[in-house]
């Protein structure tokens, strides 16, 4: 299960507003930014698509509430395909402002020691669509469905040899896996380490 490292803040404003004690929290270092604690449900939060089998997803819960991770599942669509070809049934629970990582299997110890789990969900290349669902509810798609790029979307921000965090200002998936994606509208490609929720941030090759 992801570690919380956003909603200190928030929670604390709340609990100090309701006259209550929070001795007992434990104060988490992080830029913390209450807003993004706004999002209508979990939505993918990084992708990275490093050398070699150096990927993971990175899942956010920007919600006020624990999300129940037992209802959701990332699906992947590689090159163009219509069917998933991998299927991870998520499992466990998600506290507000905390993030879970999906790591490939033979990504590097470093990479792999952020992950909450391992999948061969994660076995994209930068021109494969990643799904995630609540139930058969499409609530964000990484990519375009039945669309091949040939080898990546993007040029600048893109999806082949780089990291993507989802900008600030989103704050829910994009349900619509049917239109034409162009990862700079709301990703940023990040060489640096990463300062918002992320615990994954892994730096390709460039
Ligand atoms: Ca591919
Ligand atoms: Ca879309």
């Amino acid at each position: 299960m992801g570690k919380p490292t956003q909603s200190f803040k928030a929670v604390t404003g709340l609990a100090l507003s309701a006259g209550l004690i929070v001795s007992s929290m434990t104060p988490i270092a992080a830029n913390v930014n209450a807003e993004t604690l706004n999002a209508s449900d979990l939505f993918i939060s990084e992708y990275v698509e490093g050398s070699s089998n150096n990927k993971a997803i990175e899942l956010f819960n920007g919600t006020n509430a624990t999300i129940d991770l037992s209802a959701y599942k990332i699906e992947l669509y590689s090159n163009g395909g219509t069917t998933a070809g991998n299927t991870l049934n998520l499992t466990g629970t998600l506290a507000p402002g905390a993030t879970y990582v999906i790591v490939n299997g033979s990504a590097s110890d470093t990479l792999k020691a952020k992950s909450d789990t391992v999948s061969a969900v994660t076995n994209f290349n930068g021109d494969d669509t990643i799904v995630l669902k609540k139930g058969d509810t499409v609530l964000d798609v990484f990519g375009q469905l039945g669309f091949d790029p040939g080898t990546k979307w993007g040029t600048t921000v893109a999806t082949a040899d780089q990291s993507l965090i989802r900008k600030d200002t989103v704050t829910k998936g994009d349900s619509d896996g049917s239109d034409a994606f162009d990862p700079a509208v709301e990703w940023s490609s990040t060489p640096q380490r990463h300062v918002r929720q992320s615990r994954v941030t892994y730096v390709p090759r460039r």
